[in-house]
């Protein structure tokens, strides 16, 4: 037995390095007759996947847009396309961006780079609250509102911080989102040091954004001051671990320049273990230094908020369990996950076992707190879990997933930890992130994980050079994963949340009962329109299929403000206002109101027309802007 497995994990070794890929599955042990029956029982990978017209998904799959600065919805398990959330950049499909409020929440910024989308949590699971994502690139977070999908809060630029890429990690109860810099800059920010003084006078942040428990509104609550370390990525504790948040650092070497060599020197780099819990209290007791307007922690002199913990070559992913005991962490440039004991962690903490010092924070003994490396196969990057007892790897370089076994192991699994590897799929090509639904809760779903491949080489039809982003659908009921699916995205996803569909209502129109926006109105009737001397102020009613007032005159250099509001209370009927030539497009959903604002700066008439196709007479819903040269004296409005 033991020989088999070690012959095929040097097979698997070999193959990888031969050709970059390699399958495990022909090798495993694990083709049971009691697998193939439970698979047959579930119907061929077509039954399990189709969803009938009309019928609807059992889970929501969130998947970041990354540079595309936007978050796609799929259904699961059909992975069909629903929705593409915009929240860093502007998006003439719904209008985000055009009008006033999502303009100002956009700011000066058009793109973002969305990496790690968090779902919200209460007592440990989801509760279908809100999805916050992070911008690695402009140091941004942003919620969205799951009651109607669409992005309400954009937080940042962080203060005191730059690349924004360990992010967003949520907390048991939504406490906290926490956030950590993949770079290091000179602080305060704006403050000029050559990057050869890296070492010394660049540092990073670790940051709790504090989520309020009725809005969800984000604020900034503390940080932490760091070495210059590149903080990677990251994860929040539970049950033993509650009150933690754990990041990886992929350059400790402290390095500035060729980062591919010299940040890749030592054998080990640090995580960073931290108490959020203890650097609250620590702000609330005063032990915080303000800089830019927000409380930082200096953890030398704070002790008990942070520890490093040494972990293998070049790590990537940090992954917490469901019980919240074990931490699986995956060095890029070493073919094992290493996993961490978190109560071992606590006793090591208690015991003050620390192996070295580094600028005042301790180094928890690795010795002492590690539960074993695991041998999962090349360029180890993510781990999740099934809530049944397994870990699931994604491994960039040898192309698959590989299953082990969580601890506890049996002595003899300890021995060899190649016993605790179960399986492995093949996966095509480069996985970085994988999901499984609820995989950060207490209860993860457990049926289906989803490979997010950085390449797809070839398997679709060619669309020119660049080539869509290949994700795959992972069966994992049986002891053997099955790949079922294969389905293509803009993009680039990064990680993902899946989230059970009937956990969520998302209304279907704004009840007009409850509009609270003073300038709403509610029929043609009361639309209105009034001109002093500069600025022209509309409130505009649109319904099928006209807009009230469908003639605004203005004068050229006059400020125009209107106020659109979609009359309809009936679900899925969306108007648009755009004006030809004026490179401004409005969605108004049902029952809800817009307003933007933009200056009259040439002299025409120029029409305007609803967008979203509405009815049979969609195409008569227009009208026109008059903007007539200047007077000398002020006229009135018609
Ligand atoms: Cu793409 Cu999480 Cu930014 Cu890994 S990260 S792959
Ligand atoms: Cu309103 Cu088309």
């Amino acid at each position: 037995m033991k020989m088999k497995t070690s012959y095929c994990a040097s097979l698997t070794l070999l193959a990888s390095l031969l050709t970059g890929t390699a399958f495990f599955a022909g090798c495993s042990d694990s083709g049971s007759s009691a697998t193939q029956a439970s698979s047959q029982n579930k119907g061929s990978a077509a039954e399990r996947t189709y969803v009938a017209p009309g019928e609807k998904d059992e889970y929501y799959l969130f998947y970041s847009g990354g540079h595309s600065g936007q978050v796609f919805v799929a259904g699961l398990p059909s992975m069909r396309h629903l929705i593409t959330i915009p929240v860093f950049a502007p998006s003439p499909g719904t209008g985000y961006g055009f009008d006033d409020e999502s303009r100002e929440m956009l700011g000066d910024f058009t793109w973002g780079d969305v990496h790690h989308p968090g779902l919200s949590k209460t007592d440990g699971m989801y509760d279908g609250r809100w999805l916050f994502v992070n911008d690695n690139a402009n140091n941004r977070v942003a919620r969205i509102d799951l009651r109607d999908f669409k992005t309400k809060q954009i937080l940042g630029p962080i203060p005191n911080s730059s690349g924004n890429h360990g992010s967003s990690f949520v907390t048991e109860n939504s406490e906290y989102l926490l956030v950590g810099t993949r770079f290091s800059v000179p602080l305060p920010m704006g403050r000029f040091a050559p990057v050869e003084d890296y070492a010394d006078e660049f540092n990073g942040m670790v940051s709790g954004l504090k989520v309020d428990p009725e809005s969800g509104d984000l604020s900034v609550g503390w940080q932490i001051i760091t070495p210059p370390f590149n903080w990677d990525l990251g994860s929040t504790g539970k049950g033993p671990s509650s009150g933690w948040a754990f990041w990886t650092s992929y350059n400790t070497e402290m390095a500035h320049t060729k980062l591919e060599a010299n940040a890749s020197q030592r054998d080990r780099d640090y995580a960073a273990f931290v108490n959020w819990r203890a650097a609250e209290a620590a702000v609330k007791d005063g032990k915080a230094d303000m800089l830019d307007g927000v409380p930082v922690i200096d953890p030398a002199k704070v002790p008990g908020v942070l520890y490093y913990v040494p972990i293998g070559k070049s790590p990537h992913g940090i992954d917490v369990d469901p019980s919240g005991r074990w931490i699986a962490a995956s060095g890029k440039l070493q073919p094992t996950t290493t996993v961490f004991d978190f109560e071992k962690v606590q006793a090591a903490i208690d015991n003050k076992e620390f192996q070295a010092e580094f600028r005042g924070v301790p180094v928890l003994n690795y010795d002492v707190i590690v539960e074993g490396e695991v041998p999962v196969g090349l360029g180890p990057l993510h781990t999740q879990y099934d809530g049944k007892g397994n870990a699931y790897t994604s491994l960039y370089i040898e192309s698959a997933v590989a299953k082990w076994k969580l601890p506890p192991w049996t002595d003899a699994e300890k021995a060899n930890l190649e016993f605790t590897v179960l399986d492995k799929i093949g996966v095509h090509y480069n996985i970085g992130h994988l999901v499984i639904g609820g995989s950060d809760t207490r209860a993860p779903y457990g049926d289906w994980l989803v490979a997010m491949n950085k390449l797809s080489k070839g398997r679709h039809l060619s669309v020119g050079p660049s080539q869509p982003e290949s994700s795959q659908l992972i069966d994992i009921t049986g002891r053997k994963m099955e790949m079922v699916y294969e389905s293509f995205t803009d993009p680039e996803p990064h990680f993902a949340q899946i989230l059970k569909a009937d956990m969520i209502q998302p209304i279907e129109v704004y009840p007009k009962a409850e509009s609270n926006n003073p300038n709403a109105v509610w029929s043609l009737s009361d639309a209105t329109y009034t001109r002093e001397p500069g600025k022209v102020t509309a409130k505009v009613a649109a319904v099928r299929s006209q807009f009230g007032p469908d003639k605004i005159t203005a004068e050229v250099g006059d400020t125009v403000v209107l106020h659109i509001t979609n009359v309809e209370q009936t679900t899925d009927i969306i108007h648009g206002f755009a004006i030809s030539g004026y490179d401004l497009n409005v969605i108004i959903d049902p029952g809800e109101t817009k307003s933007v604002t933009f200056k009259a700066d040439k002299v025409g008439v120029f029409p305007f027309y609803c967008t979203n196709f509405c009815s049979a007479l969609h195409q008569e819903m227009q009208g026109y802007l008059e903007v007539k040269p200047a007077s000398v004296t002020t006229a009135s409005v018609d």
